[in-house]
């Protein structure tokens, strides 16, 4: 079996480890206009890791400006679609490459195990890009099936600009998941990361030009949403703006697009992710380990996390007990050992807001089971136990907030009605689970739950193949598959008339 390096191993690359510190712009790293740098913390520890420059509304003129020039030229959009494949296939080799470094980075940049950077993030991304690239040129434009006089061609162009402001949790995965299919179509890409996780985003777009994706095809722009996140939500030549972020970010960039140009706008704004278990569960061990899993695992920072337990009453106890029991298990620890199964929450504001939450809930005649305290590491850093409640009701704030830590709220049910009305009461509708060993109610539910997925005797299963997002406020346009491809693209008719045979 391949071992993982151990924890003195990432210790020294860390030390040694370089971070890109400037905007990338036109194949170029450059300075933001205003001078103004912003730090990059590590969450392990607190410690400065390196001051990033700070986009605004001058830099983000500057990169649509070299974007559009890219579109208007054609150097990526005008390329074969086999050859844009073979460069992001070319790029997701040049990742696998670069693995380590990129999954150190992120670990040092937002505080999540290494353990999973390595396996499950950097997994994802390189998955996405070879999978996008290796469908661009699988898609087939259509010919209606008009009148003999006529051709009626049905097909699909690159929207032209896409900018693409993404979250903290999963920081290159989620940038990878907008630009993979942005690119596959034809597109040229603003990149805006999170202001907590500026790091890898960098790196990808200098990883992208030695992969041949051309200058300007790529820009990233590190800044803060309400200056630079804005200024490309209304920027008049930014066609299209894909976001994954909170629902109250999400509504800002319908309206900055109503307010411009009318650009499209594709949302995934989180979620309250009910997990349903049946007493007729065959396995009632799994099903609680991944219980466990589907809220404690990165942190609970997950949009599809399964926040909410919903637990037949009859088994209720005995199946609480054994999710406390795996919960107790994952304690937070340091990231850099790979024995880490829960690493730093991202910020003390973050950490803070969840710790509010967790009060709300204990106000609100909810009952702690776990956890309910910060964790102090002699490293500093910002840390959180695995948090259980019982007795929570479906009104309550821990029931109907995205929390966005790890704190699971568990509600008792009696019978598929009721737990599919408490399923639902949710002004979200990202993801779902049910556990049944009976193969109709599992169908009869699945169907009911109003979740864009839905798992059944499994949590957070995903692939590329598979579209990712949401019903309700959880947003619309799906990542990830076919589907996301044409959502970067807009439908063109062309209508060709044929000359009748003159006898
Ligand atoms: O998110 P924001 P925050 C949820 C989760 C979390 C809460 C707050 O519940 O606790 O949101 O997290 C940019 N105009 N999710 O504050 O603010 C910002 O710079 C334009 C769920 O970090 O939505 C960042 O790049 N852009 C979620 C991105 O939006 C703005 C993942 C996300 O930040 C902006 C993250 C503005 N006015 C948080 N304000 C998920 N769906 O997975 C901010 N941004």
């Amino acid at each position: 079996m391949e071992t993982f390096p151990d924890k003195a191993y990432w210790s020294a690359k860390a030390a040694q480890m370089e971070f890109p510190t400037q905007l990338f712009i036109d194949g170029k790293w450059q300075d933001a206009i205003s001078g103004k740098r912003f730090p990059s913390v590590n969450p392990a520890t607190g410690a400065l890791l390196t001051e990033v420059a700070e986009a605004d509304f001058a830099d983000v003129n500057i990169a649509v400006a070299n974007a559009r020039e890219a579109c208007e030229d054609g150097r990526w959009s005008q390329l074969p679609p086999r050859e844009r494949g073979r460069r992001l296939i070319r790029l997701a080799e040049i990742i696998e490459r670069h693995r380590e470094e990129l999954a150190l980075m992120e670990t040092l940049d937002v505080g999540k195990p290494i353990h999973d950077s390595y396996h499950i993030d950097m997994a994802g991304i390189i998955r996405t890009f070879a999978w996008h690239g290796e469908a661009t040129d699988k898609v087939y434009d259509e010919i209606a099936p008009t009148e003999a006089g006529s051709i009626g061609m049905i097909t699909r162009e690159p929207l032209g600009i896409v900018a693409a402001v993404v979250p903290w949790n999963f920081p290159l995965e989620m940038a990878a998941w907008k630009v993979a299919p942005a690119l596959a179509a034809g597109n040229s890409v603003i990149l805006k990361p999170a202001e907590q996780s500026p790091l890898t985003a960098l790196r990808l777009a200098e990883l992208a030009l030695e992969a041949g994706i051309p200058a300007g095809v790529l820009n990233v722009l590190p800044g803060y949403g309400p200056t630079a996140g804005k200024a490309l939500g209304l920027h008049p030549d930014v066609d299209c703006l894909a976001f994954t972020g909170s629902t109250e970010v999400g509504k800002l960039f319908l309206q900055y697009s109503g307010q411009s140009n009318m650009k499209r706008v594709w949302l995934e704004c989180g979620g309250k992710s009910p997990n349903i278990i049946f007493a007729d569960c065959d396995d009632l061990d799994a099903a609680a380990q991944a219980a466990a899993m589907a809220i404690f695992f990165n942190q609970g920072e997950v949009c599809s996390a399964g926040s909410r337990l919903l637990v037949e009453n009859s088994i209720r106890e005995s199946f609480i007990e054994k999710v406390i029991a795996a919960g107790a298990f994952l304690k937070p620890g340091d990231p850099l050992d790979p024995d880490t199964k829960i690493g730093a929450i991202i910020s003390n504001e973050q950490l803070t807001r969840v710790m509010g939450y967790i009060e709300a809930g204990r106000e609100q005649g909810a009952r702690v089971r776990l956890g309910g305290e910060r964790v102090s590491l002699e490293s500093g850093g910002y840390y959180l136990a695995p948090t259980i409640f019982d007795n929570v009701q479906s009104h309550m704030t821990i029931a109907q907030e995205e929390i966005f830590g790890p704190v699971l709220a568990v509600l008792g049910f009696d019978s598929e009605d009721e737990a599919l009305r408490i399923a639902n009461d949710s002004t979200y509708g990202l993801g779902a689970a049910v556990w049944t060993g009976n193969i109709s109610r599992a169908h009869r539910v699945a169907k009911r739950l109003r979740a864009g997925t839905v798992w059944i005797n499994a949590y957070e299963e995903g692939d590329a193949t598979v579209p990712f997002g949401g019903f309700k406020q959880s947003g619309f346009g799906r990542d990830k598959s076919l589907h996301a491809i044409d959502k970067y693209t807009d439908l063109k008719t062309t209508w060709i008339h044929i000359d009748p045979l003159k006898i």
